[in-house]
């Protein structure tokens, strides 16, 4: 029988929860306007961002019909790893347009209407490209890449995503010499979306979601716009038709369902640093020397195939385990402060 010790740095998910947050809970929960309701109710309700256990649900099949994609090969980034089965990845999502909860996404977004969609990629640019859904599928050659997924909630998964570097689309549109930022945006449609429309998250969140990156993260052969997972289109809850995946950074920074793409000089505002500047960061790159400041960030549960709760527990990597491929692009950076 092995028994394990618990080293004081590995906080358990009791430890995590039980931390003395109570404030900084309470100036969240003004902001999203849930300050007058218990905490019992409000890790129940509005879990998400602060209630870093909420589980999800298995997701045995979707409503939503994924198509199969053709691809050009598969390159795995996460080597030696087990990946994350699909129903996990397709039943345990942050996507607060569809609710807070980790099952929220799956249970509200089947009857999304990705056809017809429109991207546009715009600003600095000396060619603004205008896409329709199928204009998506045919950017670039689509490869399997699979990453890492970490969480800023200290959760993990092992992704196959389908899709091509960003950076192809972005050589496409020309930059002008004054594309120093990309800025992302996700789809606004209350109709579709029951959080944009409701008065607890949306009327404090600003929607539409938007984020973004430095013109040269973008350009990193990492960086990927994603149309798929397993080798089908993406379904809903990940993002569809077209998301963005940063493997270095923190899933948030994975803007779903985007709409525009647009370059410019200055810094674009990003959605969850607007709502908590002091939590979440405009680099949000995984870092295990800076914690949240109410938890550690130096492990985080990779999401397997059993329970939420039975997931293990591993060490968090700097960047993510992409520092060989991206730490230049810090060079000369305190990113204790620019977290
Ligand atoms: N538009 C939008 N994009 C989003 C989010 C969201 O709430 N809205 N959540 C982010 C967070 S916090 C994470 S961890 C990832 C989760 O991606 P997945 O559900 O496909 O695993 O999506 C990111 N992209
Ligand atoms: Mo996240």
């Amino acid at each position: 029988m092995i028994i394990k010790t618990k080293k004081k740095s590995q906080a358990s998910e009791n430890d995590v929860i039980a931390q003395p947050i109570y404030n900084q809970r309470r100036h969240f929960l003004k902001k999203v306007g849930l300050a007058g309701i218990g905490l019992a109710t409000v890790s129940a309700t509005q879990a998400g961002i602060f209630d870093v256990f909420s589980g999800g649900k298995d997701a045995d099949s979707t409503k939503f019909k994924q198509s199969p994609l053709q691809l050009t090969g598969s390159q795995d980034y996460a080597k030696g790893e087990i990946w994350t089965p699909e129903k996990k990845v397709l039943g345990h999502n942050n996507f607060y347009e569809f609710g807070t909860s980790k099952s929220d996404p799956q249970e509200n977004s089947q009857n999304f209407q990705v056809e017809p969609w429109t991207l546009t990629i715009t600003g600095e640019v000396e060619k603004t490209i205008t896409l329709g859904y199928d204009d998506l599928f045919k950017i670039a050659d689509l490869e399997e890449r699979i990453y890492r997924m970490r969480c800023v909630e200290a959760w993990s998964m092992v992704i196959p995503w389908v899709g091509f570097s960003l950076s192809e689309i972005i050589k496409k549109a020309n930059p002008t010499s004054r594309a120093k930022y990309v800025a992302f945006e996700t789809l606004y449609d209350p109709k579709q979306m029951p959080g944009q429309a409701s008065s607890y998250v949306g009327g404090s969140l600003d929607w539409p979601y938007v984020e973004g990156l430095r013109i040269d993260e973008a350009m990193n052969p990492l960086t990927m716009l994603s149309v798929g997972t397993f080798g089908k289109t993406l379904a809903p809850q990940n993002g569809a038709p077209i998301r963005l995946v940063v493997p270095w950074k923190y899933g948030f920074k994975g803007i779903k369902s985007i709409v525009k793409i647009h370059l410019l000089e200055k810094e674009p505002p990003t959605t969850w640093n607007r709502l908590a500047s002091r939590e979440y960061g405009f680099y949000a790159n995984v870092n295990p020397a800076v914690d949240h400041p109410r938890w550690s960030q130096a492990s985080e549960r990779r999401i397997g195939s059993g329970s939420i709760f039975s997931s293990k527990r591993i060490k968090t990597l700097p960047f993510n385990g992409y520092g060989e491929e991206v730490a230049d692009l810090y060079k000369g950076m305190d990113l204790s402060r620019f977290i």
